[in-house]
């Protein structure tokens, strides 16, 4: 990232989160956990809570190795949840979760729910906003947790109305390597940081494909990349299937980003994901 002389980036082949160290040298994978109502069957709160932790429990033994919680949808047109709302929602998951072991990551904009996540055991802070939030960098720089820096242009009620960019490609590595180095100036160490491009988050289809092209470059800087690309709508647009059918589709997306240097995939459908990684990892080793 960058335009000055090359330096060689230092690779880390871990991720240091809260207690928890990631090891990277092989592909891991993110379950996706939403615990906004729209996303479970509207019975109640208690039930809502009880089939996310069965969500999360099983995406755990199906091979992720991390879940990210998130209580605001930010998908293109999602209305803004109240801070209350939000933490009524992801805290008692994560504090659950976390309390059996399992890397928690919370995805959110907000420092106050960043804070109460990290106390409550979350040990990835999961930003769409790349900590931009007054106070967001202190919420995360006083705590172990690592933080994933995303790269999103507008926001999200508005960000897919008309996407544009000079070259998507720099202005995404210019805008990461801006944010890590925020980050790493107040303290957040590199072993702390991934990066991801935001696929989706102010983007046409020939924005992200350019993005997953690119994708070494990106890794080039040396943070771990992670890659969201699960269900989104670009594969829509490729495939022509609704958001409930997309699950080939986002195999083989997350497959492409894994092949091209991503660290992390984060997904819904995790059994399905593991199986393909399982089978790229074993031609992969045998080169
Ligand atoms: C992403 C995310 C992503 C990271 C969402 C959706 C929209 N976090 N949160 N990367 N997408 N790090 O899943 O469709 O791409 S919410």
């Amino acid at each position: 990232m960058g335009n000055g002389p090359a330096q060689p980036a230092r690779l880390c082949l871990y991720l240091a989160c809260g207690p928890h160290k990631l090891d990277l040298t092989r592909p891991r994978v993110m379950g996706i956990l939403n615990v906004t109502p729209d996303s479970f069957s509207d019975g109640g709160a208690h039930f809502d809570r009880q089939r996310a932790l069965e969500h999360a429990r099983q995406m755990a033994v199906d091979g992720a190795e991390i879940i990210d919680v998130g209580g605001e949808s930010t998908r293109p047109g999602a209305t803004p949840v109240a801070e209350a709302d939000e933490l009524r929602r992801v805290l008692p998951v994560i504090e659950a979760l976390a309390g059996e072991g399992l890397v928690v990551s919370c995805d959110t904009r907000r420092p106050a729910v960043m804070r109460a996540a990290i106390a409550a055991g979350a040990a990835i802070i999961n930003d769409v906003g790349a900590l931009t939030a007054v106070g967001a960098v202190d919420a995360v720089r006083q705590s172990n947790a690592a933080v994933c820096l995303v790269h999103m242009q507008g926001e999200p009620g508005t960000m897919q109305d008309a996407p544009r960019y000079g070259d998507v490609v720099r202005d995404v590595r210019a805008f990461l390597a801006e944010r890590a180095r925020a980050c790493e100036a107040a303290g957040i160490v590199h072993e702390r940081i991934v990066v991801d491009p935001g696929f989706g988050f102010g983007k046409t289809l020939a924005h992200n494909l350019e993005l997953l092209r690119a994708l070494p470059e990106i890794a080039a800087a040396g943070y771990p990349v992670l890659a969201g690309l699960s269900r989104k709508s670009s594969l829509g647009t490729i495939t022509g299937r609704p958001v409930q059918e997309r699950m080939p589709a986002s195999v083989a997306a997350a497959l492409a980003a894994i092949s091209r240097g991503a660290s992390i995939v984060r997904v819904h459908d995790v059994r399905e994901t593991v199986d393909a990684l399982k089978v790229w990892l074993a031609i992969h080793d045998g080169e």
